[in-house]
Order: structure tokens, then C-alpha cells, then sequence
């Protein structure tokens, strides 16, 4: 095998945000571009003797073309074996889950997630450390510095693999394993699910409607809603996985899902024709979102829903350990920790900084308001994992969505919950917004706004308590007295401008106002936020681009 090391001149630009390094493609296509990010890992890695890596994506645009360029590179940086998903393709969970089963030295995972797909659309790339989650900051920190001083690359010359086949092949001491990565995670959800309930449930004739949004989970919802827990074919919509995702934006909420919306939401008098249940995923399988007949669950409800029902669920009957959500979810799974007299952390957004947590055996469940929930069986989040659990939930609850999420809040109160997204504004105009949010921390204190009296404010940081690393900057709190709360935060994922994000919670206790729409629960508040922000005058929008 002849080895190569190549010049290139180094790029300022390969930061990595929340998740990993996310680009358009056109960006990826420059020459280098994708070389020097990868040598930037490799470098900064000190790489065993006998390391093999996971290597696989979600399938969009480039990902075939990265793939092999990967294990070129991989060959020469000294790695002895590749394990790839069969046709290059792997969801983040169930990457996550190969890193750890098949206990390889970390992971590169393609993705830019739940950003659309194609030549002109989104790319990304992340790497994941041995315990299958995404790298801490400090390891993120060190591949950027890396990337602004990067001189050569290496690459090793040999064909492209056959990554259709699996197999392996053997090259000089160096191999190539294609998987069926599919398989290997449905036999990890059989383990951790009660699969013959569910089964009886979806035979009972409660129907289930699940949304791929054309993107990697279509593949793993065949083999394990149809193939193994018996649901009709019928029950999959957009489970083909192409390129560019059908040219949509495969995120699962209320906007971007509005397909199966469409079908949860029959008109009034069809109402009871629409299915039990509906959920969908986004373009590499790790958010979710749950409906039920014309009613959606928050993903911050179904952390909770689910860690309050936890013990219902095979792999969780022992009991959690703990449970820890992003700063800016609401509150609602903090009330159900303090029932089962459990700790809850609240960490900045970024499920990297759930990683320590789980690996100390801190937490079982975590989750985000940005649709995502999971647990310890892998260290992503995990969106199949989470419908399963709702299956397994209301499979032996025999009840609906609707009927177990407001029980829920009979029982703990509503934490009535949105968050107003402003995409793809410039990047001045929403660091304006910030600084003039920060700028009046001195007055707010005390300050009354309508119903709201402000308690404290601040620019959240964390320590994480294994290893003592200190984050921050990672969101603006307005904390009023009465325990709701106003966040602002900048996105970490966007590709086009600046992504600004106001998380808005409100606590209700009055199972007499838990019917009312979120938008009107919250208008006060809303206008708060824009009051004190001055968000319109800064970036000339009258109304948020998506509503969660
Ligand atoms: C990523 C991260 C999540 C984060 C989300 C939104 O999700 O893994 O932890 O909550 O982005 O981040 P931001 O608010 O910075 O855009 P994904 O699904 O895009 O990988």
C-alpha cells in the first residue's frame, strides 16, 4: 500500500459548533478542505497500535465520497481496521452503539443532522471518543487549533472499497469491515425493550404512523416497527433513504414534519381516523418527536413522561440513577427527579456534556428540548430509542398519547414550554441582540415586567462535575420570581448567519389552564422577550422562522 503525504495550507474556519464541524458542501468540495479536518482529528488523537475506527454517516450528499476519502486516510494514520455501516451509511445512535459494542478506539460520524441535503445543502463530520460519545470540548478545542496550523496530510493509494458488500477486506495489514449496523441495534432495542408487549399493543389495533423524513432511519424503522414488532407496512412514511432526503429538512417538529403532522391532525370530525400514535426523526436518527391524535408531546414532557414511567420499561425496572437535561429544557423532568428523590444536572446544550455524566454512572436518562431524549445503552441521543420507550409505556399503560401526558401534568403541574427560533439572521444583528440583552444585567434584577418580577439573570456557565471542565457562555437566563424563566442562546448548528433561539417556561399548576395552547399561555412572556431584547428593531423580523 504506497502512502502519500500531501501539502495543503491550513483553513481558519473549522470550529467545530455544537455538534461537530457543519458546512455547506460547496465548503467540503474545496480542495483540502475535508483532508485537513480529518489529519486535524488524527493529530490530535494519540492513536493505539491496534486502534480501529467507526466510520459511517446519514447518508446525505458527499457522504459516499468522504467515506472513502476517510479510509484512505485512516490507512495511514496508523489505524489497523475500519468498521463501516454497510453502504458507508450509520444513524448516530447507531454508530454510537458499534463504538461501544465493537469497542473501537472512537468514531467519525457524517451529519450535519437535521439540516437539508444535497450539493448546495449541508455536510458535517464529528468525531466520537471510545465510550461512543461525541468528543468534549477540550478534544474539539485541541482539532480546531490543530486545523489553523495544519501543513500535510496523510492518505494511503488503493481503490475505493465495495461498501454495498459486507465483509471485510484485507489490505496490507490494514482492513476494511462493512456491518450491518441495522441488526447490531435492533438486537441492542430488543434488550432493552419489552418487545412481546409492544407486540401485542400494535396488534390490538393500535396504529402507529412513523415519519423517516426520507432520511437514515428509514432502514432500522423497517427492521424493528415492521419486521420485529409485527406493525403493518403502512405504518412507515418516507423510510426511503435518498441523498438529499427527498429535498426537505428532515427536523422532526410541527414545521418541517408537517406530512405526518397532516396525517395526526385530521380535521374535527375525523379525529378518531387519525393513528394512536405518530413520530418522526430527523436526517441521522438521533431526535424524535411524539404525537399523538391532534396533540404533541414537547420533548421536554417526554424526558419527563419518560423518566417518570421509566421502571415500566425492561432496562430501566432497577430504577435511574439520575437524570440531567440542557440548561435551556424546561424544568418538567426536574419535578419528576425530585418525586423519585433522584439528582438531576442541568448541563449547557450539546449532548457531549452528558457523556462524563452517564460514563460516572451519574445519570440513566437525559434529554433536550431540541428532540432529543436518551440513556445510557449508547451516548447519543436516540430517536427509535425514545419511540420505543412511549410503545413500551403506553403498550402497558393502555392508555393514549394525550390521556398519559396530561395525567402527568395533573400529577406534577405543567411546565408550559416553547421556543421561538429566528434562523439565518446576520451574524452583527444577533450578537447586537445579545450584547443588548447583557448589557441591562445591572437593572433587571427586582425590575417588574407585567406579571413577571425578575429574580436573577445570567450568562449560564457549568462545571462538570467529573472532571471539573468549565463551559461558558452558553445561553442567557432571565429567571423570574415565580420560577419561569426567559432564555437566549445562539444555535451552534446553524450553516447561514446567526440562529437565534428564546426559550420560553412557564410553571402552571392549575389543572384548569393545562388546556391552553403554549403560544397563549406564553404571549405575555413572549412579549417580554421581545421588549427586552429589542429582537425586531435589531434584525428587521416580525415573526420567528420556526415555532417549537
Ligand atoms: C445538536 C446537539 C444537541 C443540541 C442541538 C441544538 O443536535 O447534539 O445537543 O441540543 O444540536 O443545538 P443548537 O441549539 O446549538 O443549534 P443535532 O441533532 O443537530 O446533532
Amino acid at each position: 500500500m504506497r502512502m502519500q503525504t500531501i501539502q495543503t495550507q491550513a483553513f481558519l474556519d473549522q470550529k467545530p459548533g455544537t455538534s461537530g464541524l457543519r458546512k455547506k458542501v460547496k465548503v467540503f468540495q474545496q480542495p483540502h478542505y475535508l483532508e485537513n479536518f480529518v489529519q486535524s482529528i488524527f493529530d490530535t488523537l494519540t492513536i493505539a497500535a491496534d486502534a480501529t475506527l467507526t466510520l459511517g454517516g446519514d447518508g446525505r450528499f458527499y457522504n459516499k465520497t468522504a467515506i472513502q476519502l476517510i479510509i484512505k486516510m485512516a490507512a495511514a494514520n496508523g489505524f489497523v481496521k475500519v468498521i463501516v455501516g454497510q453502504g458507508g451509511i450509520l444513524s448516530t445512535p447507531a454508530a454510537s452503539h458499534v463504538i461501544r459494542h465493537y469497542q473501537t478506539f472512537g468514531g467519525i460520524i457524517l451529519s450535519a443532522s437535521h439540516n437539508p441535503a444535497g450539493p448546495t445543502e449541508d455536510f458535517g463530520i464529528k468525531y466520537n471518543t471510545a465510550n461512543g460519545g461525541p468528543a468534549p470540548e477540550k478534544i474539539t478545542e485541541a482539532i480546531f487549533a490543530k486545523s489553523k496550523t495544519i501543513t500535510q496530510y496523510k492518505i494511503a493509494d488503493f481503490d475505493d472499497i465495495d461498501l454495498n458488500v459486507i465483509g471485510e477486506t484485507q489490505l496490507d495489514g490494514f482492513s476494511v469491515q462493512v456491518i450491518n449496523a441495522v441488526s447490531d441495534y435492533a438486537d441492542l432495542m430488543a434488550q432493552l425493550f419489552d418487545f412481546s408487549t409492544i407486540k401485542s399493543l400494535l396488534q390490538s389495533g393500535f396504529s402507529l404512523k412513523f415519519d423517516a423524513m426520507h432520511a437514515v432511519t428509514g432502514p432500522y424503522a423497517k427492521e424493528i416497527l415492521v419486521n420485529r414488532l409485527g406493525a403493518p407496512a403502512a405504518s412507515l412514511m418516507n423510510c426511503e433513504v435518498s441523498e438529499t432526503f427527498g429535498g426537505g429538512h428532515p427536523d422532526p417538529n410541527l414545521t418541517y414534519a408537517h406530512e405526518l403532522v397532516d396525517v395526526l391532525y385530521q380535521p374535527d370530525n375525523k379525529t378518531q381516523s387519525a393513528p394512536d400514535f405518530g413520530a418522526a426523526s430527523d436526517g441521522d436518527g438521533d431526535r424524535n418527536m411524539i404525537l399523538g391524535k391532534a396533540f404533541f408531546v414537547t420533548p421536554s414532557d417526554s424526558l419527563a413522561i419518560i423518566a417518570a414511567n421509566a421502571q415500566l420499561i425492561p432496562a430501566y425496572k432497577q430504577g435511574l440513577a439520575g437524570v440531567a437535561r440542557s440548561m435551556p429544557t424546561s424544568g418538567a423532568v426536574d419535578r419528576v427527579a425530585e418525586k423519585l428523590n433522584i439528582p438531576c444536572y442541568e448541563t449547557p446544550t450539546g449532548w457531549k456534556f452528558f457523556g462524563n455524566l452517564m460514563d460516572a454512572h451519574k445519570v440513566t436518562l437525559c434529554g433536550e428540548e431540541s428532540f432529543g431524549t436518551g440513556s445510557n445503552h449508547v451516548r447519543e441521543k436516540d430517536g427509535l430509542w425514545a419511540v420505543l420507550c412511549w410503545l413500551n409505556i403506553i403498550a402497558i399503560k393502555k392508555t393514549s398519547v394525550e390521556a398519559l401526558v396530561k395525567a402527568h401534568w395533573a400529577e406534577y403541574g405543567r411546565n408550559v414550554y416553547s421556543r421561538h427560533d429566528y434562523e439565518a439572521i446576520p451574524t452583527d444583528a444577533a450578537n447586537d441582540v445579545m450584547a443588548h440583552i447583557k448589557s441591562q444585567f445591572l437593572t433587571f434584577p427586582e425590575q417588574v415586567f407585567g406579571r413577571y418580577s425578575v429574580n436573577t439573570c445570567d450568562d449560564f456557565s457549568y462545571t462538570d462535575p467529573i472532571d471539573g471542565s468549565i463551559s461558558t457562555g452558553q445561553g442567557v437566563r432571565i429567571l423570574f420570581k415565580c420560577g419561569s424563566r426567559i432564555v437566549f442562546r445562539l444555535s451552534g448548528t446553524g450553516t447561514e448567519g446567526a440562529t437565534l433561539r428564546i426559550y420560553l417556561e412557564a410553571y402552571e399548576p392549575d389543572i384548569a389552564n393545562h388546556h391552553l395552547d403554549a403560544q397563549v399561555a406564553l404571549a405575555e412572556m413572549i412579549q417580554i422577550a421581545l421588549d427586552i431584547s429589542q429582537l425586531k428593531q435589531c434584525t428587521s423580523r416580525e415573526l420567528p422562522t420556526v415555532i417549537t
